[in-house]
C-alpha cells in the first residue's frame, strides 16, 4: 500500500495523534497552515470525496463527530475553526487518502 496516511494508520510513519478510535484516526499536520492544524482520517482507505458510498455514511458522521471532540479537547470550539477537504487536482488534494483539515487557533482569513 503505498499511502503515507494508510503507513500513519498502520505506524509505520510516525504521525502526532490527537485522537483515534475503530475507524477515525486525528493527528497533527506536518505542514500547520494555522496554530491549530488537525487532519481527520478514515482508517478506511477512501481516495477522494468522489470515492466516499451511501455505504460511508455512518463512517462520515464519525468523523465529523470526531472533529467536533477534537475541536473541543484542543479548545478551539468556542472560538470558532474550519473544516476543510480539498478533493482532486483543482482542490488542492495531494495526499489521496480521504482527510478533512481541521483548523483554528486563530481569525482565519475569509474565503472571498
Ligand atoms: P491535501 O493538500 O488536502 O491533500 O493535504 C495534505 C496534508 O497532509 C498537507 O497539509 C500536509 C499533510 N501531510 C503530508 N504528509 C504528511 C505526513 O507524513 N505526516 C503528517 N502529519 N502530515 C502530512
Amino acid at each position: 500500500m503505498d499511502c503515507i496516511f494508510c503507513k500513519i494508520i498502520e505506524g509505520s510513519i510516525p504521525s502526532k495523534k490527537v485522537f483515534e478510535n475503530e475507524h477515525v484516526l486525528a493527528f497533527h499536520d506536518i505542514q500547520p497552515a494555522a496554530p491549530v492544524h488537525i487532519l481527520l482520517i478514515p482508517k478506511k482507505h477512501i481516495a477522494t470525496m468522489n470515492d466516499v458510498t451511501d455505504e460511508d455514511d455512518a463512517l462520515m458522521a464519525e468523523l465529523l463527530r470526531a472533529a467536533r471532540h477534537v475541536a473541543n479537547e484542543l479548545g478551539v470550539a468556542e472560538s470558532g475553526y474550519r473544516l476543510v477537504n480539498n478533493c482532486n487536482s483543482d482542490g488542492g488534494q495531494v495526499v489521496y487518502h480521504l482527510h478533512i483539515h481541521l483548523l483554528g487557533g486563530e481569525k482565519l482569513k475569509g474565503l472571498g
